[in-house]
């Protein structure tokens, strides 16, 4: 049987989902009017004010709000608050350009926790379960978004924060922990770690919730297969609050987004363009109950399709796909389109584990792209010739998918760095 968090909201009929976004929009776009100077000038300049938006149909009039307003904006351009009613900042971990910071009244921190509790009690959590809370702590949103959730669902709460790998294992065996909450990237570090140390027999770890980076499905079955655990996404941005804006169920087909706190639509990113359900596109985000951060048509930049096909688990929310790579991380190389999700996939499907490294440069005005890829303990060999046939066959694999040469590169067990948070995957130096 599914479990709820708030059955009441999460398996509402669509004609009620839909009736609440249309209630709490209207009142959000008013709140916006009156309180954000920044977008209130937006919408003057597109024509646009409150009385013309009376439901979801109208929301295509809205200015769409980027990551570039919002640095224009910092920090308290688009606050929707007076500063002394909010009680929390985050920021996101950008290294280029200003960052964004994101604020928070206690009323949106507990509803963002409502969120987070949700995707714990999909992933099968309890009050029964010990959280092992491995996102970093600090202004990124996964430490403090899954912890406040875990305290919600009442789960004893293990604030491990990310790195320390010698302390985290310590824990996840002495205090039995059940669910592990950080980056997939992190979890396969971590598995690899329990693997080599023989401890798979001491973990008691029984799902895990991993998001905060694109990750494939061939990942996800490598981490499920080395933890004997199910591995669940959660997807999330500092702009929107953070983890929960939509999350995995049992199903494991996409992830639920909470549509009584967003409205989500596709776009196209050229165009702007709304696209009709099933389409691929830009994913952007209304913001319908916060109040100190109230973005309306947030264009994400993360590809994605949104369905709402019946979903076993009763849940009615609508369902993104994980998202394709974002439209900024999508390299163009010699003329074609190449996201890095592609290129773990066939790494993966080879059998080698999902720690790589792509390297694009530009070399007498043609650009270049190279993948270094590690090998397990059992591939790796002394025989050059060996290595040499293992470099070709992937070469040959890259090129059935990406439809360009790449040069490959195998290196030692353990010679690309692990990541604790976020993997850095792409040095592009065409860039640099
Ligand atoms: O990554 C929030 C988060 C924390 C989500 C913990 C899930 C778990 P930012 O640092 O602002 O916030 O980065 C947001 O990360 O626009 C996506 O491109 C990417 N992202 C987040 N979740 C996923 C996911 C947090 N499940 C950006 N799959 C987003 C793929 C993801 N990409």
């Amino acid at each position: 049987m599914p479990n709820y968090y708030q059955p009441e909201i999460e398996t509402m009929p669509y004609e009620d989902i839909r009736a609440l976004q249309n209630e709490r929009l209207l009142k959000q776009v008013r709140h916006v009017w009156d309180n954000v100077p920044y977008y209130r000038k937006k919408m003057e300049e597109k024509g646009v004010t409150p009385d013309d938006i009376q439901s979801i149909d109208d929301l295509y009039k809205l200015p769409f709000l980027s990551k570039d307003d919002l640095r224009e904006a910092y920090p308290y351009g688009l606050l929707g608050m007076p500063l002394s009613e909010c009680v929390r900042i985050h920021s996101t971990s950008g290294t280029t350009g200003k960052r964004v910071v994101a604020f928070y009244t206690q009323h949106d921190v507990d509803l963002w926790e409502d969120c987070c509790a949700r995707a714990i009690v999909a992933a099968g959590g309890t009050k029964e379960d010990v959280c092992h809370v491995a996102y970093g702590y600090g202004l990124f949103t996964g430490g403090a978004g899954l912890h406040g959730g875990s305290h919600k669902v009442g789960c004893l709460t293990l604030p491990m924060s990310s790195g320390n790998t010698d302390r985290q294992l310590q824990f996840m065996t002495d205090l039995g922990s059940t669910i592990l909450c950080c980056t997939p990237s992190y979890a396969a570090y971590l598995a690899e770690s329990i693997y080599e140390r023989g401890l798979r027999d001491q973990i008691k770890l029984k799902a895990g919730i991993f998001g905060a980076e694109a990750w494939s499905e061939d990942m996800r079955r490598d981490i499920e297969d080395k933890l004997g655990i199910k591995a669940y996404d959660i997807y999330g941005l500092t702009e929107t609050s953070g983890p929960g804006v939509a999350f995995e169920c049992s199903e494991q087909t996409g992830m639920h987004i909470n549509e009584d706190h967003f409205i989500a639509e596709i776009i196209n990113p050229e165009t702007g363009e709304v696209l009709p359900e099933g389409s691929k596109g830009e994913l952007v985000f209304t913001a319908i109950t916060k109040e100190a951060f109230p973005l309306l048509r947030y264009r994400t930049r993360d590809i994605c399709v949104l369905t709402r096909k019946k979903c076993s688990c009763g849940r009615t929310h609508v369902k993104m796909s994980k998202p394709m790579g974002r439209s900024d991380d999508m390299l163009i190389i010699r003329g074609v389109n190449v996201f890095p999700s592609q290129i773990e996939t066939v790494l993966l499907q080879k059998g080698y584990p999902a720690n790589y490294q792509i390297v694009v440069d530009r070399v007498n005005n043609s650009d270049t792209l190279e993948v270094m890829v590690e090998m397990t303990p059992e591939m790796f060999s002394d025989s050059l010739g060996q290595i040499a046939r293992m470099e070709k066959e992937l070469v040959a694999a890259l090129k059935a998918m990406l439809g360009i040469m790449a040069k490959v590169k195998l290196v030692a067990p353990k010679t690309i760095a692990r990541s604790e948070g976020k993997a850095v995957r792409v040095i592009d130096k065409r860039k640099i």
